[in-house]
C-alpha cells in the first residue's frame, strides 16, 4: 500500500547475504554506511538472544543509488553479508551438491514450517526455515534506516520501548518529554524498558525460560513525534494511515496484534480527545486516538502498541509429526533466541519509517530533498 516507495528484501538466514532495494527516495538525502550500521547495531542488542548475534556484526555495503554520500534518485541497493554462511556453505550452496545433506522433517508448531512445505511441495523444512527466519528483518532495518535519515532531516522522530516481557509489565505512562528522549534512555539497556527497576524480574523470566527450553513474548510501544496534519486520508480504505501502518507492522515475524492509541474504548465520552483553542492553535485534552483520526495524522504523537508472540523454536520442543513417516515426535530444534522483543522494537520503528516517508512524499512531493523541504515548509500544517 506504499505508493511512492518500493522496497524489497532477499536472502536466506544462513545464505551468503541479505540484499535490499529501495526506490522512490528523493535525490540529495545525505546517507552513510556508518549511519545505517548504527541502526543495525541497535537491532542486535537485548537480553535473551541466541548465539547468532555473537557471530554477526551486521554491516552494510551500499551498492548503488548513492554517490559521494548523497542519494541520486535511482534505486538504492544494499547488502549485508552473513558471517555465519562460512559454517553453512555446503547446506546452503546455490549449486547442486553430491554431499549428503540431512533433511529437516519435524515441523515446529507456530513457525512457517508445516504450511510452508505444503504450499511449496518441499520435503525438507530447511527450505522454509531459511526465508521465514527473522534474520531477514536486518535488511528491513537497514533500508528503514535510510528513511529514518529522511525523517530526521524534517524533525520527525520515531522512538520505542518494551512495555512487557512475559508477565512482567511496565505500567509507566510516559509524558511527551519522556517520549521525546525515549531511545536515549532505553537504548543500550538490557530490555529497552523505561522502568529500569523491572530489569531483574525480566532477566529472571528469560533465565527461567532458557532453563526450561522455553521462549517468551512481550509488548512494545512505538511513538512518532513531529507529524503534520493530514498524512494518509479518509477517502479510500488503502489510503488510511492506520491501514498502511497495520500492513507494515503486522508483517513483522511473530507479530500478532497492533493497537493504535488507547485500548480503553468503553464510552465515547471517556475516549475521544476534546478540542480547545489556545495560543492561536488547536489543542487536545487527551490523545486516546493515538494521533490518528479518520485515517489521518492529527499532529498529536502517533502511539502504537504491539504484541509479539513467543518465538516458535523451543529447545524443549513441543509435539509434532514427522512429515516423512507420520510418526509422532518432538519438533525440530536448532539454535534460536529465548526472547527477541527488544530487537523487535527496533524493527517496528523502521517499518513505521517506510509508511511515514511514503505519505510525506505523497502529500508534499519532490524529486530532490531541496524540493521536498521547500514544499514542506510552505504547506505543512501543525
Ligand atoms: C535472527 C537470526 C536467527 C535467529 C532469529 C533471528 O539466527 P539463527 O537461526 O542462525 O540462530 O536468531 O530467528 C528467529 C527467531 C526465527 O524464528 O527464525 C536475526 O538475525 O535476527
Amino acid at each position: 500500500m506504499l505508493t511512492k516507495l518500493k522496497f524489497l528484501t532477499a536472502g536466506e538466514s544462513h545464505g551468503k547475504a541479505l540484499v535490499g532495494i529501495i526506490q522512490g527516495l528523493p535525490a540529495g538525502l545525505e546517507i552513510s554506511k556508518e549511519y545505517i550500521n548504527n541502526h543495525l547495531a541497535r537491532r542486535q542488542l537485548g537480553y535473551g538472544r541466541g548465539a547468532r548475534m555473537k557471530i554477526e556484526s551486521d554491516s552494510v555495503k551500499i551498492i548503488s543509488g548513492v554517490r559521494l554520500g548523497k542519494t541520486i534518485g535511482s534505486p538504492i541497493s544494499i547488502m549485508i553479508e552473513n558471517k555465519d554462511y562460512q559454517n553453512w556453505k555446503d547446506r546452503m550452496s546455490t549449486e547442486p551438491s553430491n554431499k549428503e545433506i540431512n533433511k529437516i522433517t519435524l515441523p515446529r508448531p507456530g513457525h512457517a514450517d508445516l504450511a510452508g512445505i505444503n504450499k511449496y511441495d518441499f520435503d525438507d523444512i530447511r527450505n522454509v526455515i531459511e526465508r521465514s527466519s527473522a534474520r531477514e528483518t536486518a535488511m528491513r532495518v537497514a533500508l528503514g534506516a535510510i528513511c529514518m535519515k529522511f525523517l530526521e532531516d524534517v524533525n520527525i522522530s520515531i522512538q520505542s520501548r518494551v512495555s512487557r516481557i512475559g508477565d512482567v509489565v511496565d505500567k509507566t505512562l510516559l509524558s511527551l518529554k519522556d517520549y521525546s528522549k525515549l531511545n536515549q534512555k532505553v537504548d543500550n539497556t538490557k530490555f529497552r524498558c523505561f522502568d529500569l527497576s523491572l530489569d531483574k524480574n525480566m532477566t529472571d523470566v528469560i533465565d527461567n525460560c532458557k532453563k526450561r527450553g522455553d521462549t517468551v513474548g512481550g509488548d512494545i510501544e512505538v511513538v512518532a513525534l513531529g507529524l503534520p496534519y493530514g498524512l494518509g486520508s479518509y477517502i479510500q480504505w488503502d489510503k488510511k494511515l492506520n491501514s498502511i501502518i497495520g500492513s507494515l507492522i503486522l508483517s513483522i515475524n511473530a507479530f500478532k496484534s497492533l493497537t493504535i492509541g488507547s485500548k480503553n474504548n468503553l464510552f465515547g465520552s471517556q475516549y475521544h480527545d476534546e478540542i480547545s483553542w489556545e495560543e492561536n492553535e488547536y489543542k487536545r485534552l487527551s490523545n486516546s486516538a493515538g494521533g490518528i483520526e479518520g485515517g489521518m495524522s492529527n499532529t498529536l504523537p502517533l502511539l502504537l502498541n504491539m504484541t509479539m508472540k513467543p518465538i516458535s523454536t523451543l529447545s524443549s520442543p513441543l509435539q509434532s509429526v514427522d512429515i516423512k513417516t507420520k510418526e509422532t515426535k518432538s519438533a525440530h530444534k536448532e539454535r534460536s533466541d529465548t526472547c527477541a522483543v527488544p530487537a523487535a522494537s527496533i524493527i517496528c520503528e523502521h517499518m513505521l519509517s517506510f509508511a511515514l516517508v511514503d505519505l510525506l512524499l505523497d502529500k508534499f512531493g519532490g524529486d530532490s530533498m531541496k524540493q521536498f523541504k521547500t514544499h514542506y515548509k510552505a504547506s505543512a500544517k501543525f
